[in-house]
């Protein structure tokens, strides 16, 4: 007999159906969150095709987890790209804090607070937030968290005795409340500069085997200091490992949301702190256990300040009210590789100041547009130097043997990397994604550009960015917190 199912048990049905759900969603272990954090990692990795570099960590969380192949930063330099992974907004939406060596308000929520009000023990270890000054905004501790500094490695070279991540993760496990889920934030301070010059080529690394970027002469000097980044790399990759191990041992691994990224590019010309591909496009895997299918590559575009309302979300949490970041769960639970959700196809990046060396601490102001095609670039003062003026040092490049080989050869390579700009770019970066063709002046480009600008400001004004708005001049009032030692003020003296 066919029982005919009446509209009452057609609705007692989908009640019951949904008191389940939230039974099983509050049942659900709220899972630990684990930000591992590489400073100025380019994602050269096994994971990402490299055959340069030994990471078997990172090749193993792309195997185990999800690889996104376009995640960015906003601006790409550390302490901007931190602030805007803490508090989930664009660097123009931070105030103070979108310049490097700046102050941290006190006005945003950041994500380790919201976890750790909903009860999460929180803590953190090496680089946070920085660098800069969060003290004189009231912060009794990094906004990334409280710092477990426990143990430090005995040196593997002269003079510095780097932190022992992995370890002081070990001693933040032990100390954790018995059921609280954790989130710790793990910032590795490689591989920053500086290097010990020669110590890949003398670890047995082949300069053959690096991968040299079209940007840069293909020569010995490039080649081995790209062989000491990749060492760095690689010790990055084995404290990960280390991670890894006591994250199985403590039967926690399955119940972790891992996410393993770096700040910006790597710190060579033309690529930290500077707004073309390979200084904002960052790496990014995720391991989440049995909660999302691992072994994907997802090509959907992410932005750092997706993080934290991501975050948050797994946590059961609704984001901040300050956060203009998305969550990108959906993206994660969907099982699916290759584009998941369509929309996530444009970002935006830019940069006011970063480091000292211009007269009167000017900045140098960029906003740039990225869509799976294209990257727009507009300089808003383009008679400015864009890496720092030549007589205090171009300060916005981290001194290295490449930097010192470009700058004395003074041809088309040093141009590339610090001679002045025009004040538009654009480049068919699905194709050039070195950016080594400006096609801004190529007529047939015209309307592309247009619509790529047009596009770009309305999105920064609707985000309440002062330069869209009249209000530029906010920017070069906030204070440098940093040695003024590369001041150009300091060089005048000099002279
Ligand atoms: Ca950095």
């Amino acid at each position: 007999m066919i029982r005919m199912i009446s509209r009452r048990d057609l609705i007692r049905s989908s009640v019951a159906s949904a008191l389940a759900g939230l039974a099983s969603a509050q049942s659900r272990k709220r899972p630990n969150i684990l930000f591992f954090i590489a400073d100025d990692w380019g994602g050269h990795s096994g994971a990402y095709g490299d055959t340069w570099l030994n990471t078997p960590n990172f090749d193993r969380m792309a195997r185990e987890g999800v690889r996104f192949t376009n995640c960015f930063t906003s601006n790409p330099k550390c302490s901007p790209s931190r602030a805007s992974i803490l508090t989930g907004r664009n660097s123009w939406q931070l105030k103070e804090a979108v310049n490097h060596m700046s102050i941290f308000p006190n006005e945003f929520a950041v994500y380790p607070d919201e976890l750790e009000k909903s009860g999460y023990f929180v803590g953190l270890t090496g680089k946070g937030w920085g660098p800069g000054d969060f003290q004189s905004t009231g912060w009794k501790r990094n906004p990334a968290g409280p710092d477990f500094r426990t143990r430090t490695l005995k040196p593997p070279y002269a003079g510095i005795a780097p932190l022992d991540y992995a370890g002081n993760f070990d001693d933040f496990l032990g100390k954790r409340p018995k059921d609280s889920p954790f989130a710790f934030w793990l910032g590795t301070q490689e591989p920053h500069r500086f290097y010990e010059e020669g110590s890949g080529l003398r670890a047995g690394r082949r300069p053959a085997d690096v991968k040299v970027p079209k940007y840069f002469p293909d020569n010995r000097t490039v080649r081995s200091d790209m062989l000491d980044y990749a060492l760095e790399v690689e010790w990055v990759d084995q404290h990960l490992g280390r991670v890894l191990a006591s994250l199985e041992k403590s039967a926690e691994l399955d119940n972790t949301l891992l996410v393993v990224t770096s700040d910006h590019g790597m710190p060579f010309p033309r690529v930290k702190g500077q707004i073309y591909e390979p200084g904002f496009h960052i790496p990014l895997l995720i391991r989440w256990g049995a909660e999302i299918k691992g072994g994907r590559t997802v090509d959907d575009f992410i932005n750092v300040r997706d993080f934290a309302p991501t975050f948050l979300e797994a946590a059961g949490l609704k984001p901040a009210p300050t956060m203009t970041g998305k969550s990108f769960v959906d993206v994660l639970r969907s099982g699916k590789s290759g584009i998941v959700d369509a929309s996530r196809d444009t970002m935006l990046v830019g940069k006011e100041r970063h480091d000292l060396g211009r007269p009167n601490d000017a900045g140098y102001p960029v906003r740039a547009i990225r869509t799976r095609e294209w990257l727009y670039i507009r300089n808003y003062e383009p008679d400015r130097w864009p890496a720092g003026n030549p007589e205090t040092g171009y300060r916005n490049v981290d001194d290295s043997p490449t930097k010192s080989f470009l700058v004395s050869r003074y041809d088309g390579y040093y141009k590339m990397s610090f001679g002045k700009r025009p004040a538009e770019e654009l480049y068919h970066v699905s194709e050039d994604p070195e950016c080594l063709k400006n096609l801004a002046l190529d007529r047939s480009h015209a309307q592309t550009m247009r619509t790529l600008r047009t596009r770009m400001e309305d999105t920064l004004r609707r985000e309440g960015d002062p330069r869209m708005n009249g209000q530029a001049v906010f920017f070069d009032t906030i204070q440098y917190t940093g040695p003024r030692a590369h001041s150009w003020e300091e060089w005048l003296k000099h002279q």
